[in-house]
């Protein structure tokens, strides 16, 4: 814990200039959770400018109209902190996995000590998610614990569907939204990002 805290202290004062002098207190608005960075397994594309693609477009985890919201006016939950996967396959079982900064893993129906609690998991039982397969996890109130995010992203099966399945995973942080793109080719194939706050 000690060591985390030096090393996000350390990156902050790199970004503010890092000479070492005191700065002056940042103003209330600047306060909230902030990207400091994204450390993406390989085969990731990583995508830290937001572009704008039209007006937003549902169960997609992407921010295409870059207002810095995933998917909202879609009855999707978003907090602080989101983390979203989306992809096209009707039947595959794609599972998105967060733990947060302090080694919990956020599920369903149950939120995490830090607030992160998931909301969907597809392609459910009996089709619950209708074809629109999309996890979403979320902070549900709070500020959020600084430090690592670990994001595992896994197909556990294909359900008939042919690979490679092809899944966009959506972040935001704060009031900024960052866009990644993987590809899983087979069962258990998994691709892991952590994203530091
Ligand atoms: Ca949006
Ligand atoms: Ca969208």
């Amino acid at each position: 814990m000690t060591r985390r805290l030096g090393v996000g202290a350390l990156l902050v004062l790199s970004l503010l200039g890092g000479c070492g002098k005191k700065h002056p207190a940042a103003s209330p608005v600047d306060t909230g959770p902030r990207l400091i960075q994204i450390t993406a397994a390989p085969g990731v594309v990583v995508r830290q400018a937001c572009t704008p693609s039209g007006p937003e477009l549902c169960f997609n985890a992407r921010d295409d109209n870059c207002n810095g919201i995933i998917d909202e006016g879609c009855g999707v939950a978003t907090g602080l902190v989101q983390f979203a996967i989306a992809w096209t396959q009707p039947s595959a079982d794609v599972d998105l996995e967060v733990t947060d900064p302090n080694g919990e893993l956020a599920e369903v129906g149950r939120a995490a000590k830090s607030g992160l609690v998931k909301d969907r998991d597809c392609p459910g039982k009996s089709n619950a998610c209708r074809g629109q397969n999309m996890e979403n996890v979320y902070l549900e109130e709070g500020d959020p614990p600084r430090g690592k995010y670990r994001v595992r992203v896994r197909l556990e099966k294909l359900g008939g569907d042919n690979p490679p399945i092809q899944v966009m995973l959506g972040a935001r942080v704060g009031p900024k939204t960052y866009s990644l793109e993987l590809v899983l080719t087979k069962p258990e194939d998994e691709r892991v990002v952590v994203i530091e706050l």
